[in-house]
């Protein structure tokens, strides 16, 4: 909280704002509802870092990226109008996947709100259902106070984005402002701790569980807490399925993990929590790729369910012991009052014969680069340090299967919305947060379509990411589901027409390579990493190949299909 009074435009305001709330780098595009904006920028451009995306899209997806691997939030600019109607997607991405982002969008000046004027979206009515929480700024002395309650909603409880959208009359206005920050949130007040009656009954659950299972979400990632997770895990010897987007809250390397659960998750995790007692739910959504058919899933389990939101409890699945609190604090708490372990040697047993007799597999063809293969050699190669994104289809699925990841925050995908286009921006913005870190672009030819016009960031900013096209000339996961399900009419799903990747790399002064083969592969891959810049690959795989296991639409978590023995 602070009082000081002077002269300013509103734009000043905002950067001060921004300057309290230590914000390095933003990600945006100008226009003319933010003119004011930037030409603040442009005085303080030696407090910021300021990334030109090529599309606004751009932008939210690199902010949304930045978020995921730096924990703070990720800050976009854009104009009035279709600057911030580009921004839609993105921002929805951020909300189903908790992502903390503070967005400022340009907006028409209050005297002409509501007449169609140039430029004019009403972005308050787009983005209510997808955004946190909204504001369209209304006088230029609540701006300070909107912009720290902005970061504030953004970055506690379950994160999320937050809009705050300012007319450019408020922008551009001089006037004597004070910049007072106080507020006051009485409607929102996120618990935090768990109730300790709750995690008592938690720990005779456990106690008295045969088939006990956790599973970890992306909510132990956001609450900083795997390595009390892994730590509980140990201590009670509990096995740990994962989500999609909980990879690496728990090393997937460790014996007690059983790999990610879901749609194309393994045999064991899967088949754990068909058949588990009791199941441990940190920091999960519950979504239905995870539960296939829920008249199936943990049907014969008692359900306790440790999540921020208390929205998420019972929304899909019924629960018995629902703990409100951030997932870093339940683990805490669990980790100093539950001391009985429960006796389950034949179940561990069970998990281990599942893993050893059902593991992830594929068969290697002399006709091409198997997918999977292409992802095991990138984890040779980044020896499973790399920070990964991926866009989504088939590529993403086998980054979650074959990329083993045993540390938090490597691995940034869109989950909840799955939307193609985000893996190559999401990339950039990684390797902002973490310019000394390895950074992969896992794409798939369809989306990396969808946003390479932001390669011109990588050359702009010398930005060193490995961007790798898993190229099968088609819309993998489109075509697989046509092939599985649609007698294989292949409707509007394959590529053959492509542009030549390696000219396009070379167009923006980028290292552009081709592969064809595996041999060819082997040689070029160390290549890639050793060059310490960026690098377009552009890797023909076999296009028929799909991902298995699967679970069928509307079947149970039990009925995967494609599991080899
Ligand atoms: C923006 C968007 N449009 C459409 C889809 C539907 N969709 C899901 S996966 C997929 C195919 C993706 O193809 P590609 O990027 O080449 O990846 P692959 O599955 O081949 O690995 C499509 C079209 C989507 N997820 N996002």
């Amino acid at each position: 909280m602070r009082t000081e009074t002077s002269t300013k435009t509103g734009a000043d305001l905002l950067v001060e704002s921004l300057l309290r709330e230590d914000v390095e780098t933003i990600f945006g595009y100008p226009g003319g509802a933010v003119l004011p904006i930037y030409d603040a920028l442009y005085k303080a451009k030696e407090s910021f870092h300021h990334v030109l995306s090529r599309h606004e899209q751009g932008a939210v997806h690199a902010a949304e990226g930045y978020a995921r691997v730096s924990g703070k939030p990720g800050v976009v600019i854009a104009t009035s109008g279709p600057g911030a109607t580009n921004l839609v997607t993105g921002i929805t991405d951020a909300m189903m996947d908790s992502l903390p982002l503070v967005i400022f969008t340009g907006q028409v000046a209050r005297q002409v709100i509501g007449t169609d004027a140039f430029q004019e979206a009403d972005v308050m009515g787009i983005t209510t259902p997808i955004t946190k929480h909204n504001y369209q700024v209304q006088s230029m002395s609540d701006l300070p106070r909107i912009v720290r309650e902005a970061f504030h909603i953004a970055t506690t409880g379950r994160k999320g984005p937050v809009l705050v959208d300012i007319p450019k009359d408020i922008s551009a206005s001089i006037q004597e402002g004070s910049f007072d920050t106080t507020f006051d949130l009485p409607g929102y007040q996120p618990t935090t701790k768990p109730n300790p009656l709750q995690i008592k009954k938690l720990a005779d659950a456990i106690s008295k569980a045969k088939k006990p299972l956790l599973l970890a979400g992306a909510g132990v990632l956001h609450g900083e807490a795997s390595s009390l997770l892994k730590a509980f895990a140990v201590k009670h010897s509990l096995p740990v399925a994962t989500t999609l987007l909980g990879l690496g809250s728990f090393p997937g390397n460790h014996p007690l993990s059983l790999g990610m659960a879901g749609m194309h998750g393994t045999y064991a995790a899967n088949m754990a929590l068909y058949d588990c007692d009791l199941l441990i739910n940190i920091g999960a959504r519950f979504d239905d790729r995870l539960t296939g058919n829920l008249k199936h899933f943990a049907k014969h389990a008692a359900v306790a369910h440790i999540d921020i939101d208390p929205a998420e409890i019972g929304k899909n699945v019924n629960t018995k012991i629902p703990i409100v609190a951030d997932s870093k604090e339940a683990l805490h708490e669990m980790l100093s009052m539950i001391e009985e372990s429960p006796q389950h040697e034949e179940w561990m047993k069970q998990l281990q014969d599942w893993k050893k007799d059902f593991p992830l597999g594929y068969k290697h063809s002399d006709e091409g680069v198997s997918p999977q293969w292409l992802v095991e050699a990138i984890y040779k190669e980044t020896e499973g340090r790399a920070i990964v994104t991926t866009d989504v289809g088939q590529h993403q699925m086998w980054a979650a299967q074959y990329y083993t990841f045993s540390d938090p925050d490597r691995w940034v995908t869109s989950g909840g919305l799955g939307t193609m286009g985000f893996g190559f921006p999401a990339a950039i913005g990684a390797q902002l947060a973490k310019p000394d870190e390895t950074v992969v672009a896992l794409v798939g030819d369809g989306g990396f379509q969808m946003s390479m016009q932001e390669l011109s960031l990588l050359q702009e900013k010398g930005l060193p990411v490995k961007v790798i096209i898993m190229n099968n000339e088609s819309l993998g996961m489109v075509r697989q589901w046509q092939e599985s399900f649609y007698e294989e009419r292949y409707s509007e799903s394959l590529l053959p027409v492509q542009p030549d990747y390696v000219k396009l790399a070379e167009s923006y002064q980028i290292r552009g390579f081709k592969v064809e083969t595996e041999e060819e592969l082997q040689r070029v891959i160390p290549e890639v990493f050793a060059y310490n810049g960026p690098v377009v690959l552009d890797c023909r795989v076999l296009k028929l190949e799909n991902v298995y296991p699967m679970i069928a639409p509307g079947k149970g978590i039990h009925e995967m299909i494609g599991v080899k023995p």
